[in-house]
C-alpha cells in the first residue's frame, strides 16, 4: 500500500481543519501544498524517509513537513497532526468526507449552526433549523442531503481504481510465500466491476500456513477477521476486506471459477452441467452417478478442474471472459473475437497540457505517447468557461493551435492533433463558436456543469452537442464521479441512436473516478454499433496508466475494436476525423 497516499490524506485533513479552527490562509496552503506533492509524487516516499535532507531534497517539502513524514514513516502517526484533530467535534471529520462539503462550508456549518457530526447535519437539514444560516438556501441544503444519502449507499463499496493496486501488490507478496504454485485475484475485481465489495485472492499452495501467515502479517492489515486452513479474511487499513482462499493446485481452475463469479453466471453453468448429466462445484466438473454426496469426498475424477477453459470446453459453450459473466443470458452468450484490449489502443484521444490544468508541456505529452507507440495524439486542453481548470480564451487556444501544429511537424513517428475539449454549455451550445471549433483538427465536447439538470434537459443538451457537425466525440457524457456525484441522467437510448445516426463517438472516459460511459451504457452502444472511444484524459504522466480501466469497463459492455477509434489504423481514424470538418 503506498504510504504516500495515506500521507497526502494525512495532510489534506489537517488542512481543512487548520482551515475550520481558522488558520491563516498561508499555513492552510502549505499545508494542502505538501498533500499535493506527496500524492503527485512518482516514488514511495517512504525509503526516503530515513533522511530528513533527502525528503527536503523534494521541492516543496520543508524541514517542518520532513519531520512530520519521517514520523508517519516511523510511528505511523503524527502527533502534531493528532492534536489538531482533538481540537475540533470527532464528528466533524465524517461531515468533511461528506461529497462535495469543503472545510469552508463545514467550519460554517459548525459554528453557526452547531453542527458536530454527519447525523446532527441530516437532522438539521431535516427540521430545517440551518436555513437562515448564511449562504445555506434551501437547494443548497438539500443538495447536501442528497449527497450524504449518495455516500450512505455506496458505502462499503471500493473503486476499482483502488482496489486493483492493492489486489496486484497482495497477489505480488503472496506469491513469494512457501509452497505457492498458483494464484490469482477474483470475484468482481477480476469481472472488472466500477466498485468492489471486497478483494478475493485464490492460492494454491502446499505449505497452506505460509500465504496465511504472509497475509495475517502484512504491514497495512487492521483485523484478523477469521483464520483457518482454507479460509482466511483480514480487514485492511485502506477499509476493504480481502479473503483469501487456499485450494488444491489440481482443482485451481474449478475454484477460480467459482470465486469469480458472477454467482448468476455460476448459477447457469452449474444449469447448463445438470442438462449434460454433469455437476459443477468449486472442485470441478464431475459426472452425475445419481449419488448426494458430493463427488470430491468420493473419490470420484473430475472431467475437467484444472483450468477455467477446460470446464467451459467440457460443457461445450464457449469460453467467456471474465468481464463478459455478468448479466448474460444463453442468447448472447458468445463473445466478439475482436474485444478491446490494451494492446489493441494505437491513439490518445482526449488529454492535457500545462496550457490548461494538466502538468506536461506539449512535448511531454507527445513523448507520452511516442513511448507507447500511438500513432495518434489529440490535445485537448479547456476552453474558456473551465475558469477553475485555467481554460482556454480564443486568443490562447489559437496560438494553441499554432504550437501544437508546429510541433507535429517536428515528428514523423506520431500525428499531433490541435483539439479542444470544449464545454457543454448548460443549455447545449459550445464554448467557442463555430468559426474557431472549424479551426480545430479535433472536438470533445463535454458537460462540465449544470449537473444536477434534470434528464430531460439532459438529453436536449447533450443531443444538441450530438448533433453538431463539428463535434467528433462526446467526452464523459454523463459527469459522474463514482461514489462520489451522480451526474447527469439523460435518455441514453437516445443518444446512442443519434451519435449512430451522426456518426458521432461517445467517450469511455478510463479515469477510474469516472468510467463514463459506464458499462451498461458502453453495452447499449456497442449493440447499436455506435462508435465509443476509450481516452485517459491524461492530466499527468502516471494518467496514461488508467488505461485499463477502460479497458475493463469497455469489455465488459463487448465493446469491440471495430467500434473503437483509438483501436484504427491512422488512415481509417483521420479519414473519419476530417469526415467532421
Ligand atoms: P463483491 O465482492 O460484492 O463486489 O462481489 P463478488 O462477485 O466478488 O462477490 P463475493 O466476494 O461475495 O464472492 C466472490 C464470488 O464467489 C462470487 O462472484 C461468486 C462466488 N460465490 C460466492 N457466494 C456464492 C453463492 O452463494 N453462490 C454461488 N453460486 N456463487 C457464490
Ligand atoms: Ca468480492
Ligand atoms: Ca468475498
Ligand atoms: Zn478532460
Amino acid at each position: 500500500m503506498s504510504s504516500n497516499r495515506e500521507l497526502a490524506t494525512r495532510f489534506q485533513e489537517a488542512a481543512a481543519i487548520l482551515e475550520i479552527t481558522g488558520a491563516n490562509a498561508f499555513r492552510v496552503n502549505a499545508v494542502t501544498k505538501v498533500a499535493r506533492i506527496l500524492e503527485d509524487l512518482p516514488t514511495e516516499i517512504a525509503p526516503l524517509a530515513e533522511d530528513l535532507k533527502g525528503l527536503q531534497a523534494i521541492d516543496g517539502i520543508g524541514k517542518s513537513s520532513a519531520e512530520k513524514i519521517k514520523q508517519f514513516v516511523e510511528t505511523g502517526t503524527i502527533e502534531e497532526f493528532d492534536t489538531l484533530r482533538d481540537s475540533i467535534p470527532p464528528g466533524l471529520i465524517q461531515v468533511l468526507e461528506v461529497p462535495g462539503l469543503g472545510p469552508k462550508t463545514v467550519k460554517v456549518l459548525w459554528e453557526k449552526g452547531g453542527v458536530v457530526d454527519v447525523a446532527s447535519l441530516k437532522s438539521k437539514i431535516e427540521s430545517g433549523e440551518l436555513e437562515n444560516i448564511p449562504r445555506m438556501g434551501k437547494k443548497t441544503l438539500a443538495n447536501i442531503l442528497d449527497a450524504i444519502e449518495f455516500s450512505e449507499r455506496s458505502q462499503g463499496r471500493m473503486r476499482l481504481g483502488d482496489a486493483l493496486p492493492l489486489a496486484e501488490a497482495l497477489v505480488a507478496r503472496l506469491s513469494n510465500a512457501r509452497g505457492v504454485t498458483r494464484i490469482a485475484y477474483a470475484g468482481s475485481l477480476r469481472r472488472g466491476r466500477e466498485t468492489i465489495g471486497d478483494i478475493d485472492i485464490l492460492v494454491a499452495s502446499s505449505a497452506p500456513e505460509s500465504p496465511t501467515r504472509a497475509l495475517t502479517e502484512m504491514p497495512g492489515v487492521e483485523k484478523v477477521l477469521l483464520s483457518g486452513d482454507t479460509k482466511t479474511s483480514v480487514r485492511l487499513d485502506a477499509g476493504v476486506q480481502v479473503d483469501l482462499r487456499i485450494v488444491e493446485e489440481s482443482n485451481f481452475g474449478a475454484a477460480l471459477l467459482y470465486f469469480t463469479g458472477s454467482k448468476e453466471h455460476n448459477v447457469m453453468l452449474r444449469e447448463i452441467a445438470i442438462a449434460k448429466s454433469m455437476r459443477l462445484n468449486e472442485y470441478g466438473l464431475f459426472p452425475d452417478d445419481g449419488e448426494t454426496e458430493p463427488p470430491q469426498t468420493r473419490g470420484i475424477e473430475p472431467v475437467a478442474a484444472d483450468t477455467e477453459q477446460a470446464i467451459y470446453e467440457a460443457l461445450e459453450v464457449g469460453y467467456l471472459p471474465p468481464e463478459l459473466r455478468e448479466n448474460r443470458s444463453a442468447s448472447d452468450w458468445a463473445a466478439p473475437e475482436d474485444l478491446v484490449t490494451t494492446r489493441s489502443i494505437k491513439a490518445e484521444l482526449h488529454c492535457h497540457t500545462n496550457a490548461s490544468d494538466g502538468v506536461m508541456t506539449l512535448d511531454a505529452l507527445i513523448d507520452q505517447a511516442r513511448k507507447r507507440g500511438f500513432h495518434t495524439l489529440a490535445v485537448t486542453d479547456h476552453s474558456k468557461s473551465s475558469v477553475q481548470a485555467n481554460g482556454l480564451s480564443v486568443e490562447r487556444l489559437l496560438e494553441h493551435i499554432e504550437a501544437i501544429h508546429e510541433a507535429n511537424e517536428r515528428f514523423d513517428d506520431i500525428t499531433v492533433l490541435a483539439g479542444s475539449e470544449v464545454d457543454i454549455l448548460a443549455d447545449g451550445r459550445l464554448d467557442y463558436d463555430d468559426e474557431i471549433l472549424q479551426r480545430l483538427d479535433w472536438v470533445v465536447a463535454s458537460p462540465h456543469s449544470s449537473l444536477r439538470q434534470d434528464p430531460k434537459k439532459a438529453t436536449e443538451r447533450l443531443l444538441m452537442a450530438i448533433e453538431h457537425p463539428m463535434v467528433h466525440v462526446i467526452g464523459h457524457p454523463t459527469g459522474r464521479l463514482i461514489n462520489e456525484r451522480e451526474g447527469l441522467a439523460p435518455d441514453m437510448a437516445t443518444l446512442v441512436a443519434a451519435a449512430k445516426a451522426h456518426d458521432t463517438a461517445l467517450e469511455l472516459n478510463a479515469n477510474p473516478w469516472r468510467l463514463d460511459l459506464r458499462d451498461r451504457h458502453v453495452r447499449l452502444a456497442a449493440e447499436a454499433g455506435t462508435l465509443v472511444t476509450i481516452d485517459t484524459d491524461a492530466h499527468k504522466p502516471a494518467d496514461f496508466e488508467l488505461l485499463k480501466f477502460g479497458i475493463l469497463t469497455g469489455r465488459r459492455g463487448g465493446l469491440t475494436q471495430a467500434l473503437c477509434p483509438n483501436c484504427w489504423e491512422a488512415e481509417r481514424l483521420h479519414g473519419w476525423i476530417r469526415s467532421k470538418r
